[in-house]
């Protein structure tokens, strides 16, 4: 989605390679390249319920429902479409990626390999029953509430499995570290509570993965009342939830749910998310353009909290210089409402941000959203100091900024 410059006409096509279809068999979706240029005309564009993939600086490429297209039409912005017609299959190679059962086996791994310092959990099930797992790392488990506590989650959407492996080998990594004698992930271990939980949605992962063909599925797998499939889970949060980029269309990939908290996997966050006040710090793991966000998404105003406004900017800031990231706020991308981190902060005032990680742009055939197992180890390696340094600072994330603040846990 970051601005490349402008891609040939003859790549183009090839980003167009038919990919299965993406909803119920009666539903088409559309590949749009629509004109639009800057945040504003993103946001018009989000408002009619598309989902936006690619930015570039003269168009933008979303997948929409035929009502959506309609819509584009209306404005007079479409420069083009193709329906989303046939199968989409990747080799092989990416049997390194983690699914729902092997994800399980794996943190059984972590948990034996270190009983002492995790925990496994679940926040509750998801709409067709699966548990969604998590792992906690602390070096002092009987009394981690008291401890400063960094949260990670990742795989709100389906077909973004590199956000889930990474929080996945994030946890694994901490493991081996702290098994290895690590100092220094030894000492953030030991005073910290670390809570990682890296599929949020694992009935849409499950999904996209069915029967070895990627479905490049994005929401949950709510049967709709009117019977589509899905609701956006990052856009069913319940701070702002409804105010602009989501819709109300059952059918499209960013439909905001019947109401705020609608889903059993978002109440299952919010619940753990509020069981749990030592909470300082959260990061949102999703894919692709490598970007830093943070609040707001729901609007164009920045925080208003000056020294809220600066943790974020400064840690992001610092951030990027491991990852090589873009900071940003997330409505510089588009305005969308009902997303986790403008919950987690606009409520509960937790330092949060969304990270959209590799690759930086679609490549060809949506390969965006695929980019193969090759990239997974750059990937968790580029994120790990990051997320060493949310850990070092999630006592008292102000202590970024000169003048201290308060600290955690409140
Ligand atoms: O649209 C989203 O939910 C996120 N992008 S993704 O491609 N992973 O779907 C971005 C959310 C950022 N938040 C706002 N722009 N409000
Ligand atoms: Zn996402």
């Amino acid at each position: 989605m970051k601005l490349r410059g402008i891609l040939s006409l003859a790549v183009l096509s090839l980003m167009f390679l038919p990919i299965r279809h993406a909803q119920t068999a009666d539903t088409t979706q559309y590949w749009m390249k629509i004109e639009a240029t800057d945040k504003f005309q993103r946001s018009v564009v989000a408002d009619t319920g598309v989902s936006i993939e690619i930015l570039r600086d003269d168009f933008i490429i979303a997948l929409g429902s035929q009502a959506e297209k309609n819509r584009i039409e209306k404005l007079g912005w479409l420069i083009s479409s193709y329906p989303l017609t046939a199968e989409m299959d990747f080799p092989a190679k990416d049997a390194e990626y983690h699914n729902f059962v092997e994800r399980e086996a794996l943190l059984k791994s972590l948990n034996k390999k270190l009983p002492q310092q995790t925990q496994l959990f679940s926040i509750g099930k998801s709409v067709e029953g699966r548990e969604i797992q998590g792992i906690r790392i602390s070096g002092n488990l009987a009394q981690a509430d008291q401890l400063p506590a960094l949260l990670i989650m990742g795989g709100h959407h389906a077909r973004e499995h590199l956000s889930i492996e990474t929080a996945l080998r994030i946890a694994q990594q901490l493991v081996d570290d702290y098994a290895a004698g690590d100092a220094r992930v030894m000492s953030l271990v030991d005073h910290r509570d670390i809570h990682i939980i890296p599929a949020i949605n694992p009935d849409g992962q499950e999904w996209d993965i069915k029967d070895g063909r990627y479905k490049m599925w994005r929401k949950n797998r709510r049967a709709n009342s009117n019977g589509t499939y899905g609701v956006d889970l990052n856009r069913n949060y319940g701070y702002q939830w409804g105010t602009g980029g989501s819709s109300k269309d059952p059918n499209s990939d960013t439909y905001m749910g019947p109401r705020p908290f609608s889903e059993p996997e978002t109440i299952a966050v919010k619940n753990y998310v509020e069981a749990h006040q030592n909470i300082s710090i959260l990061l949102s793991l999703h894919t692709f353009s490598q970007l830093i966000l943070y609040p707001w998404g729901h609007t164009y105003d920045p925080i208003t909290q000056q020294n809220d406004l600066r943790v974020h900017e400064v840690m992001a800031q610092k951030m990027a210089e491991w990852n090589g990231y873009k900071p940003q706020q997330s409505s510089d991308l588009y305005i969308a409402s009902g997303d986790t981190t403008d919950w987690s902060y606009g409520e509960h005032k937790i330092i949060s941000f969304t990270f959209e990680l590799d690759p930086a742009n679609n490549g060809f055939g949506g390969g965006g959203f695929y980019p193969g197992a090759g990239v997974i180890r750059e990937v968790v390696d580029k994120n790990y100091q990051p997320v060493l340094y949310l850990l070092e600072y999630s006592d008292n994330p102000y202590r970024v900024l000169d003048g201290g603040g308060i600290s955690f846990p409140r």
